[in-house]
C-alpha cells in the first residue's frame, strides 16, 4: 500500500440505475458475467444509489440501513474477484427508489460499488475498464458507468469482453422515463437464474439471439437522427421478444400483472393518437414509459388512471457516476 492509498478513509459514489430499450437477456459465460446479446439504455438522472465504503475489520453491508446477507455473499465475492488485493470493506449504501423489483437498484448498485471501491484503493482504472468490472457483477451495471444514452457490445471473436459506448449526453436528446410502479415487492425469480432458465428450455432462445444485434443497429441508428418513433418502435419489438422467451420458459417466466398490461394497452393507446411514447419492461411488472419532456405530463396523467397503478416516478436522463473522496 502506497501513503496515497493510506490517505483515503472513505470513498462515497453515486450511480444511477438505467432501463434498457434494446434488452439484454442471456449469458455467453456465466463465469464471468458476459452477455449473449449487446444492449442499448437511458441513464434515469432522478433515480440515485449512494454507497460509501471504507476500510473495515471484517466484510460488512448495509442496504437502506439494514444488514442483507443475501446481497453480501454475492456483493463480496465480485468484489473479491475485481479487486483481488481489496481489504475487508465496511460498505454502507442507499437506494432512494425500490430496491430488487425491477427498477435496476443492481445496476446502480454495483456501478456505485466499483467506483467507491476503486476510490477508496485509488486502482485508477479507466471508466472503460471500470464498466467491464462492474459488468461482471451485474450484467446492466456496466452501463450504469455512463450518462445519457448507451450501448454495450457483447463479447465477439475480435473482443473477448463487453464495449460501452456512450451515445448521446442528456442534454443532446432529453428523453423522459416514467416507471409505473405496480408492485414495489422484490422479484419472484431473479435474472441470472431466469436468463439461465430461458437458455436452457426456451425453444426460442436462438432466434433471440441471432436476431439482436439488428435491434441493437436500429436502435444506434435512430438515436443517431433524434428518431422517437423509430426508437420506439425498436424498443417495443425487444421488449415483446425478450418477454416472449421468457414466457416461453419452462417453467414460464411471466413477471406481467393484470396492471402491466393495462400500461401497456395505455401506451398504445396514447400513441395511437399522435402522442410519443413507448413501453419497456424488465424482471419484474412495473412499466417504465419512454417519451418525450413535451408529452410528459399528458402521459404521466393517463399513466396514473390506469387501474393497479400505485405510483408513477419520473426521470430525465442522467450522467455517469460522481466519486468523493475523503482523506
Ligand atoms: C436489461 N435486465 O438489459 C435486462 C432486461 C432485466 C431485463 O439486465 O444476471 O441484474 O446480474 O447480469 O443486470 C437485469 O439483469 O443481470 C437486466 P445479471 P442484471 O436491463
Amino acid at each position: 500500500m502506497t501513503d496515497q492509498e493510506e490517505q483515503i478513509s472513505r470513498a462515497t459514489a453515486q450511480a444511477h440505475p438505467n432501463i434498457a430499450l434494446v434488452k439484454y437477456w442471456g449469458k455467453a459465460d456465466t463465469g464471468r458475467n458476459l452477455p449473449a446479446t449487446g444492449s442499448l439504455s437511458l441513464t434515469l438522472g432522478a433515480l440515485h444509489t449512494q454507497t460509501t465504503v471504507a476500510r473495515g475489520a471484517a466484510d460488512s453491508l448495509l442496504v437502506n440501513g439494514m444488514p442483507r446477507p443475501d446481497m453480501a455473499a454475492r456483493l463480496f465475492r465480485f468484489l473479491d474477484s475485481a479487486f483481488p488485493d481489496r481489504p475487508a470493506l465496511s460498505i454502507d449504501t442507499q437506494n432512494d427508489f425500490p430496491t430488487a423489483a425491477g427498477l435496476a437498484s443492481s445496476a446502480s448498485g454495483f456501478a456505485a460499488a466499483v467506483c467507491a471501491v476503486d476510490g477508496l484503493l485509488q486502482s485508477a482504472h479507466s471508466q472503460h475498464r471500470l464498466a467491464q468490472l462492474a459488468g461482471g457483477g451485474s450484467g446492466s451495471a456496466a452501463r450504469s458507468l455512463y450518462g445519457g444514452i448507451v450501448r454495450l457490445d457483447a463479447p465477439s471473436v475480435e473482443n473477448d469482453d463487453i464495449r460501452l459506448q456512450p451515445l448521446a449526453d442528456p442534454s443532446d436528446w432529453p428523453l423522459e422515463v416514467m416507471a409505473a410502479v405496480i408492485d414495489e415487492g422484490p422479484k419472484a425469480v431473479g435474472s441470472t437464474e431466469g436468463m439461465e432458465r430461458t437458455r436452457a428450455t426456451s425453444p426460442y432462445y436462438p432466434v433471440w439471439i441471432d436476431s439482436h444485434a439488428r435491434d441493437l443497429d436500429v436502435a444506434t441508428d435512430a438515436v443517431a437522427k433524434r428518431d422517437f418513433a423509430a426508437l420506439a418502435e425498436v424498443t417495443e419489438h425487444s421488449f415483446f421478444k425478450m418477454h416472449a422467451v421468457m414466457m416461453s420458459s419452462q417453467p414460464a417466466l411471466l413477471y406481467w400483472l393484470p396492471a402491466s398490461v393495462g400500461v401497456v394497452r395505455a401506451v398504445a393507446d396514447l400513441r395511437s393518437r399522435g402522442l410519443p411514447a413507448c413501453c419497456t419492461m424488465d424482471a419484474g411488472p412495473q412499466v417504465k414509459v419512454v417519451t418525450t419532456p413535451d408529452a410528459a405530463a399528458d402521459i404521466a396523467d393517463a399513466l396514473a388512471e390506469v387501474d393497479g397503478v400505485q405510483r408513477i416516478i419520473r426521470s430525465g436522463l442522467g450522467g455517469a457516476p460522481v466519486v468523493n473522496l475523503e482523506r
